[in-house]
């Protein structure tokens, strides 16, 4: 089975693809000869997984898949969230959005964050959503040159390493993503 996946995110795409074993080929949206930004326009990661795969299956009409993430701090009541791509501004880059949550995290004694994740598949015209969550703690400082985004200061619940510390593999033990991911597989070899 071949599902387009509807990101702009060479991570991801990495990331996904580390885990695919034979259950089914991705074409990305470069390989689909599309070139858009997909929109995010809403608050929850749930509505903007949805608006990505929706726009990229009305483009293609094939099966397809998205997915919308977040890092939630509980000491920010969720911060940054579904902001979490453009938390320090637009076209700011991931270390500004680490410098910020850094900043807004200075002095507080409760660390503990999470990673959710919610892929949106569209399947023979019908919706279909996965979550993942990866819960942990977050550092006052960077540790580890591995991942992107905000992997540096997140330390995942039962390892002592930063996600930038691990090799993909290690991170896929603990992620968010592989874990909606794992999801969507089991729901795939069903269908
Ligand atoms: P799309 O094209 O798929 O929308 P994006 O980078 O805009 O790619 P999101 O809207 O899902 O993706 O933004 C998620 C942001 O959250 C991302 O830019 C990172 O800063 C952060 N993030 C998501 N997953 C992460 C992970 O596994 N490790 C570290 N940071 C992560």
């Amino acid at each position: 089975m071949k599902l387009v996946f509807a990101t702009n995110n060479e991570n991801k795409i990495k990331e996904i693809r580390s885990m695919l074993g034979d259950t089914f080929e991705i074409i990305t949206l470069q390989e689909a000869g599309i070139d858009i930004d997909i929109p995010e326009p809403h608050d929850t990661l749930e509505e903007n997984a949805r608006e990505k795969s929706v726009t990229i299956h009305n483009m293609t009409q094939q099966n397809c898949f998205s997915e919308d993430s977040g890092l939630e701090i509980l000491a920010l009541n969720g911060a940054p969230g579904v902001y979490s791509a453009r938390y320090a501004g637009e076209h700011k880059s991931s270390e500004d959005n680490i410098d910020k949550a850094l900043s807004e995290m200075k002095g507080k004694t409760d660390r503990r964050a999470q990673f959710r994740t919610v892929i949106s598949l569209i399947l023979e015209n019908k919706e279909y959503q996965f979550e993942g969550i990866c819960t942990g703690t977050l550092l006052t400082e960077r540790r580890g040159g591995k991942g992107f985004g905000y992997d540096p200061i997140f330390v995942p619940d039962g390892s002592d390493l930063t996600f930038a510390e691990m090799d993909m593999a290690g991170k896929n033990v603990f992620s968010h993503r592989a874990k909606a991911f794992q999801q969507l597989i089991a729901f795939l070899k069903t269908h």
